[in-house]
């Protein structure tokens, strides 16, 4: 159970040292495979969410003001057209968007429960802090749990239920991964509720490109901070400042691709591992983005059995909140 009294945790984050053990197991195999890979997840420590705040007001990172921009003209039409009295949030970091979202539902209903959902324990804390006391109204329910391991709620006591996936967070997991999650929170959808799912938009290679390789270097530093993660949470001996930040499109999958490459051949220790020799220039995938339009959000939702209701994009048709129903 978390320190944290007033959260409950799901499957997936248990006690320290069971953390710890899948944590390792997981680093474990993601070295292994080639290219070696290391999941998104590890970037979110408290500094790593505060790297990623500090992304979201970046120039070059369109995506969160383009999504604020569509919930600011859309959250009215949203909440009238789902009733919704609970929101749940899956990656919910800071909610500063979402607050968006919470003050139209207000408007409409009165009294809103808000379940933010993350696997950053300390982050997720502060979130809650701060909204409890930037917001009376709102009854807080914070989990904390790995959304790719198990979605468990608390009992729902006010319905409809309006699930949410912002920050195009969803093209972080590769599509049997995305596909496999939406199934989950459609499990858990009674007819009336629905999903509203944040999707970064197909564009040119050139501002995707910008996008993650921006010039003050927050991208670099949020990337490499998945190696201090690993320092502080399994005694590794990573070297953050010997790995080289590289991120680019790939056109033909939709998809950028970030990865830390070596700078120098380095050898590198993480108790109860044998140790890894990293020749120079190799490369450690840390992320994917995916890309969509309409059509792959289409197949994505019914692949979950979810179909989508609504369509909401920016002015600069850079970015989409999609409506998704359970498919009767
Ligand atoms: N929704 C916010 C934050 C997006 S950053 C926004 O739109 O700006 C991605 C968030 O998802 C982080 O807060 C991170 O801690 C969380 N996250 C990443 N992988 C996760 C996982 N496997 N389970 C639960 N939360 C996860
Ligand atoms: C959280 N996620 C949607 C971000 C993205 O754009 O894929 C994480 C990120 N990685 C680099 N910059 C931002």
């Amino acid at each position: 159970m978390t320190s944290i009294d007033a959260m409950s945790t799901s499957a997936g984050t248990g006690g320290d040292a069971e953390r710890r053990r899948a944590m390792l197991a997981d680093v474990r195999d993601g070295l292994s495979r080639r290219p070696r890979e290391l999941s998104p997840k590890y970037f979110y420590d408290e500094r790593g969410s505060r790297l990623f705040e500090e992304i979201t007001r970046l120039p070059e990172y369109y995506l969160t003001r383009a999504e604020r921009e569509i919930l600011l003209a859309r959250s009215q039409q949203i909440v009238e057209a789902t009733e919704a009295r609970t929101l749940v949030e899956l990656g919910a970091g800071s909610a500063a968007k979402t607050r968006i979202l919470l003050a139209a539902m207000h408007a409409h209903a009165g009294s809103v429960t808000y379940v933010p959902i993350d696997v950053s324990e300390e982050f997720l804390e502060q979130t809650r802090d701060a909204l409890e006391q930037e917001v009376p109204w709102l009854r807080v329910e914070p989990v904390v749990a790995d959304i790719n391991v198990a979605i468990d709620l608390p009992p729902i006591v006010d319905a409809p239920v309006l699930f949410a996936f912002l920050g195009s967070t969803i093209g972080n997991f590769d599509t049997p991964s995305a596909v496999a999650l939406l199934r989950r929170i459609a499990d858990h959808m009674c007819p009336s509720d629905r999903l509203l799912l944040g999707t970064d938009l197909r564009k040119d290679p050139r501002i995707l490109d910008a996008a993650y390789n921006d010039s003050a270097g927050v991208t670099a530093e949020f990337n490499r901070n998945m190696l201090r993660v690993l320092n502080a949470e399994l005694g590794a001996d990573f070297s953050p400042e010997c790995f080289a930040h590289r991120a680019f499109y790939n056109d033909a999958e939709h998809r950028i691709e970030m990865y830390l490459h070596a700078i120098g051949a380095q050898r590198v220790c993480i108790p109860g591992l044998a140790p890894i020799a990293f020749a120079d220039g190799e490369g450690i995938r840390t992320e994917l983005s995916f890309k969509y339009d309409r059509s792959a959000v289409e197949a994505l939702a019914g692949a979950a059995r979810l179909s989508v209701s609504d369509w909401f994009v920016d002015g600069q048709a850079r970015f989409a909140l999609s409506l998704l129903e359970p498919t009767p």
